[in-house]
């Protein structure tokens, strides 16, 4: 499995990415790109060279994971120094790939394995990864944690409407009740398409106490070809009156 990453809308991750990934696929690798769009006060230019890019990239690989710098203003309010402000992406991206390979590497009780990772790559289209750890096992925390984590969200984006394909992990420990973990599952597949391809799966841990941490990777979102047209649109309205750094 390859990862490629990239911060788009300079010259070397824009024009590299894509190629990187489509060697890697010709190699038979299952390849999810991760491409970060640039702050709008970057420059329209450079925005729009980065969606050009992405949407290579989308070519090239599997699935795509979309992230958008201008989305950090949300998170930090702005008041965080741009170096720190980055260290946030950069912290949720580590966070993705990580949580991605400890569920086909650990070994879980209903396991998942990277066959199953690679039929829910495999779907293809835009993809997100949704996570989150709560201390209690109570429903309610276990989904604020994933749906409604302060960072994560603004980032990300909970809504997932429509994706036809999901791998859904959790990690408990001994408190977790089966109804809680149904609970959690219907809520989880709430936004998805009647004919999902789902697969879960679940470790229990012990050592984990009342805590739950859920993964979900998400694939095939239709909606999000609508934030491209989004992001077309709010170029427009940026117009002429956005000072150019490129
Ligand atoms: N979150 C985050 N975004 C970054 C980081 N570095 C760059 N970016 C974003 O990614 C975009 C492209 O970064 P560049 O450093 O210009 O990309 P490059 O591929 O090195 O481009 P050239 O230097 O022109 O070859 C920037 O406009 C930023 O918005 C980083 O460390 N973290
Ligand atoms: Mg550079």
């Amino acid at each position: 499995m390859v990862f490629v990453i990239a911060g788009m809308g300079g010259g070397t991750g824009t024009g590299a990415a894509p190629v990187i990934a489509q060697y890697a696929r010709d190699t038979e690798a299952l390849v999810v790109g991760v491409a970060v769009l640039p702050f709008k006060t970057e420059g329209i230019k450079r925005r729009e060279s980065a969606i050009k890019g992405l949407l290579n990239l989308k070519n090239s690989c599997h699935c795509v994971i979309e992230l958008d710098n201008e989305k950090l203003n949300d998170v930090t309010k702005g008041k965080y120094p741009m170096g720190k402000a980055f260290e946030v992406m950069d912290d949720l991206i580590t966070e993705t790939v990580q949580s991605l390979s400890e569920i086909v590497t650990e070994p879980s009780t209903i396991n998942v394995d990277f066959a199953d990772l690679r039929k829910i790559v495999e779907t293809g289209g835009n993809a997100k990864v949704l996570y989150g750890e709560s201390e209690s096992s109570e429903p309610g925390n276990v989904l604020d944690a994933v749906l409604c984590n302060p960072i994560l969200s603004p980032l990300v984006g909970p809504h997932y409407q429509g994706a036809e394909a999901v791998l859904l992990h959790i990690s408990t420990g001994n408190e977790l009740t089966l109804n809680s973990c149904h609970e959690v599952v219907s809520a989880l597949e709430y936004e998805l398409s009647d004919d999902v391809n789902l697969i879960w799966g679940l470790r229990t841990d012990d050592s984990m106490g009342s805590r739950v941490k859920v993964v979900m990777l998400v694939a095939s979102i239709p909606e999000s070809e609508l934030e491209i047209e989004d992001v077309k649109e709010s170029l427009t309205s940026l117009g002429e009156s956005v000072q150019m750094i490129n």
